[in-house]
């Protein structure tokens, strides 16, 4: 501020000369009128009405004139300041409203606009069917047990009773996993079947024991209709006092007639495993062609290659020097077991014709399947 000035000559306070506030408040207008957005315009109000401001200034300068001079500067400062606040509020207003105007068109949503159509995707029906078969085992008292797919050959085989030179074992049937050092000789296989957690279960619990296994299982086989070198089997095993054949048909009745529906006939075939004794092989009618492409060149059927039935699985009482390999005495106790391919399962709930069209993971497929999750 400058001295006291007794004798006033308003030509000695520059910035109290009129021309010098009229300047400062043409600037502010013009700075305000020139701000384009809300942040310009907070820069040109610090600028023009902040305390480092020319009118600010000048008007501190008052301070220092004599009274009778306070009244007229008062007067050119205040209208100058009041011209310059009235500008800035108006041009506030404008620019909010500006603001709120644009926002409402850059943010605005147009809900008729068509959304990305990105399907939910579903759990394979495989895997579905294989949580079905296990829930109809828990109903029936089972529990589920699981083994790794990288399995030990002991227990894919020996422990099974399958010997060293039985066929199974031949690599046309196995994918035998290599050890480190590049030799064929790890012991360990890709499991070829859910067997192996027949044993598992065995060797980890007590008779009674009722335990079910779904799981992946390897076969050196060629994709065709009916196979697939990947598939699913599911397995099941009972061992208890007095269990006999009958138990074991029984509860494949039930589980085919819950899967599959009746009104298909199934058929009990001698067989032979190793592993089983009494074993049998499980047919089921054939349900495309219901048995008429037999012995018919006319009406040929691919599904079961005209011979009528299609093969669920295997299944038999079992062998008691499994039972002993695993621990249990088969003087007291005896079970059943059996391993059924889910695929072949799957063709029959769902009239699939074809095997292939399981693994090559067309959503054409799966999408009459539903979005079960
Ligand atoms: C076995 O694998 C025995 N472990 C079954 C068993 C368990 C017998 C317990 C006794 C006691 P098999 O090799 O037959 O058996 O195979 C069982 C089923 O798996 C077949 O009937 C068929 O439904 C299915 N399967 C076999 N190979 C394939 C394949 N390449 N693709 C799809 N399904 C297959």
């Amino acid at each position: 501020m400058s001295a006291p000035n007794k004798s006033y000559d308003p030509v000695e306070v520059e910035a109290l000369k009129p021309e010098v506030v009229e300047q400062a408040r043409d600037e502010a207008l013009a700075a305000f009128a020139a701000a384009a957005d809300l942040d310009e315009l907070k820069q040109a109000k610090v600028a023009h009405t902040g305390d480092r401001s020319p009118l600010s200034l000048a008007n501190r300068e008052i301070g220092a004139l004599p009274p009778q001079a306070k009244a007229a500067a008062g007067k050119l400062i205040g209208q100058a300041r009041g011209a310059v606040n009235q500008a800035l509020a108006a041009r506030q207003v404008e620019l909010e409203a500006e603001r709120d105007a644009r926002v409402l068109v850059e943010e605005a949503v147009d809900v008729t606009l068509p959304y990305g159509r990105v399907p939910r995707g579903a759990r394979h029906p495989l895997t579905t069917l294989a949580e079905r078969i296990e829930d109809t085992f828990v109903a029936m008292g089972y529990q589920v047990a699981s083994g790794p797919e990288v399995e030990a050959e002991w227990l894919n085989f020996d422990a099974l009773n399958l010997h060293a030179d039985h066929p199974a074992r031949s690599m046309q049937d196995t994918f035998f996993v290599e050890a480190p050092d590049g030799t064929a000789d790890s012991g360990m296989v890709l499991r070829t079947q859910t067997s192996p957690v027949q044993i598992r279960a065995m060797l980890a619990g007590e008779p009674p024991l009722y335990a079910v296994s779904p799981g992946r299982v390897y076969r050196t086989d060629e994709l065709d209709a009916t196979h697939t070198p990947v598939f699913r089997q599911v397995e099941a095993i009972a061992v208890d006092e007095g269990i006999t054949f009958g138990h074991l048909k029984g509860t494949i009745e039930v589980l085919v007639e819950k899967l599959i529906g009746g009104g298909l006939e199934l058929r009990w075939r001698p067989s032979y495993f190793p592993f089983t004794e009494p074993s049998a092989e499980i047919d089921l009618q054939c349900f495309v062609c219901r048995g008429a492409s037999v012995g018919n060149p006319d009406r040929p059927c691919r599904t079961c290659s005209s011979e009528g039935w299609i093969e669920l699985g295997g299944c038999g009482v079992v062998n008691p020097r499994v039972l002993v390999a695993a621990g249990i005495d088969p003087s007291r106790y005896s079970g059943f077991a059996f391993g059924l391919g889910l695929e072949r399962i799957l063709m029959n709930r769902h009239n699939v014709a074809d095997m292939r069209d399981m693994v090559e993971g067309d959503v054409r497929f799966t999408l009459p399947f539903g979005m079960e999750i």
